[in-house]
């Protein structure tokens, strides 16, 4: 991508409405817009990380045996009056009439429209175990969005929904789910906490918030501070291994570790003092086990092998892509602006030519520009007339992983210089060199 075609709106000076680092960084990366309160608009820069974040949740729940679905975002009423949920979801919904008059929401969560889909097309035990999942926008009418994306009216979810005949198949499958998203959140350089949680409106009894520690976090959390040596599960753990996903999730339970509303003051204490950790964080992920709760309400049931039919197990098991990137954020930056990960960084490398229109520069550039781009690297290229300064200063805040610089002073002895985000560190090499670097 040339940056002098690109789309890259950056803010000069900091938005005074950002309260925390990640929205301040967001909005002068020009990775977002709020269009209204809670309601933002993404910005290529930003289309490319969420893109990314969603790549790495897909290709986890397709590992671990969940199937892709889409389903709409407007709901009708009665598929939640059915379940019940219709006037306990109280303010949060967004109620909507269609020109007949009949009422319809904009889906905050879609566990009555699963349980539709299942109860009207699956009638056997044989087609299950089966977990379904989309990634679709959501609307909850929050009382205090905030902090961007963090905190949004509309955002964008990963939810999935499993559905088993028994209790026991109905806890492999949270398993199943609790080992993909241990991956998911380390694929993205993240360290997400399982903490016990509270169900809420969702309801059940069983259910894990994954928590990104950060002081500008809005849960409140206890645990104990081991859980940075635990391991994350491997890219070919077997997800029809029963016993070997229980002992995952009992290694990741055996240390406490719970939100505010779960938290018990007496087990807290028992754990020795200078290994307590009380602390905030970023709820980046919620998963559930819920039982009949609404497959009991909405009919959702299977012929058994015995023949008689049985009322279906099920769970749900969310992630919000819109809030991991500012969390990615608030984990990875700096004073000069945003650290990426190398697996969900806009692009991959950006090359600077430092005095464009000098015939060695372009060309050195360009050669970099079409070697990488063939490789299948995602390159911006700033082939702009800013001061090589601003140029600079626009890699940093962007934060992409590597940067290349070409300039006509060593570009005269054959070599550039490659800079790594993270570290700072520079090195000067020859031109292939640095491209061997990046493929490397
Ligand atoms: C689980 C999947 C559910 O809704 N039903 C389907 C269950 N869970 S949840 O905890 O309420 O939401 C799941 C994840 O969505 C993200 N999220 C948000 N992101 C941005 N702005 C919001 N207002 C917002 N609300 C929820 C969180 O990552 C949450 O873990």
């Amino acid at each position: 991508m040339r940056l002098s075609r690109y789309y890259l709106p950056i803010l000069k000076e900091n938005p005074k409405e950002a309260e925390i680092v990640s929205h301040r960084l967001m909005l002068r990366t020009g990775m977002i817009r709020q269009q209204s309160q809670g309601i933002y608009s993404w910005l290529p820069l930003g289309k490319r990380v969420l893109d990314k974040v969603n790549r790495i949740i897909r290709e986890e729940q397709d590992r671990s045996g969940a199937i892709e679905l889409l389903m709409p975002t407007l709901q009708s009423a009665e598929l939640w009056q059915e379940s019940g949920r219709y006037d306990a979801y109280g303010k949060e919904m967004l109620r909507i009439k269609d020109r007949q008059d009949r009422p319809m929401l904009y889906g905050p969560t879609n566990e009555e429209m699963i349980t539709d889909i299942f109860r009207s097309t699956v009638k056997s035990y044989k087609s299950l175990p089966l977990n379904l999942y989309h990634i679709q926008l959501k609307f909850r009418d929050e009382i205090r969005p905030r902090f961007g994306t963090m905190r949004s009216r509309e955002f964008l979810m990963k939810d999935a929904y499993s559905f088993d005949l028994t209790r026991e198949g109905a806890e492999h499958s949270y398993n199943k789910m609790f080992t993909a998203y241990l991956r998911t959140f380390a694929r993205m350089g993240l360290r997400a906490i399982p903490m016990r949680a509270d169900t809420g409106p969702i309801g059940g009894n069983l259910s894990h918030e994954f928590i990104i520690l950060a002081d500008t976090g809005e849960s409140e959390v206890f645990c104990h501070r081991d859980f940075v040596n635990f391991d994350i599960p491997a890219e070919d753990t077997d997800f029809d291994d029963v016993g070997g996903l229980k002992k995952i999730f009992d290694q990741w339970t055996s240390v406490y570790a719970a939100t505010s509303e779960m938290h018990d003051e007496a087990a807290f204490d028992a754990i020795p003092e200078g290994e307590r950790l009380s602390a905030r964080g970023i709820e980046v992920g919620h998963i559930f086990y819920f039982g009949t709760k609404y497959s009991e309400a909405m009919g959702a049931k299977v012929q058994g092998p015995d023949g008689k039919e049985h009322i279906v197990h099920m769970g749900s098991y969310g992630i919000g892509p819109t809030r991991l990137v500012p969390a990615i954020i608030e984990a990875s930056h700096d004073e000069n602006g945003i650290i990426w990960p190398a697996s969900v960084a806009p692009f991959d490398v950006v090359v600077i030519n430092m005095k464009a229109g000098d015939e060695a520069c372009d060309k050195a550039c360009e050669e970099i520009y079409a070697a990488l781009t063939r490789a299948g690297k995602d390159v911006l290229y700033d082939d702009t007339d800013d001061r090589a300064g601003q140029k600079f200063a626009t890699a940093d805040l962007i934060g992409v992983p590597t940067q290349i610089i070409v300039g006509p002073r060593s570009i005269a002895q054959g070599e550039v210089e490659v800079k790594d985000r993270k570290t700072g560190a520079r090195d000067t090499m020859t031109v292939e060199a640095a491209i061997n670097r990046v493929n490397g």
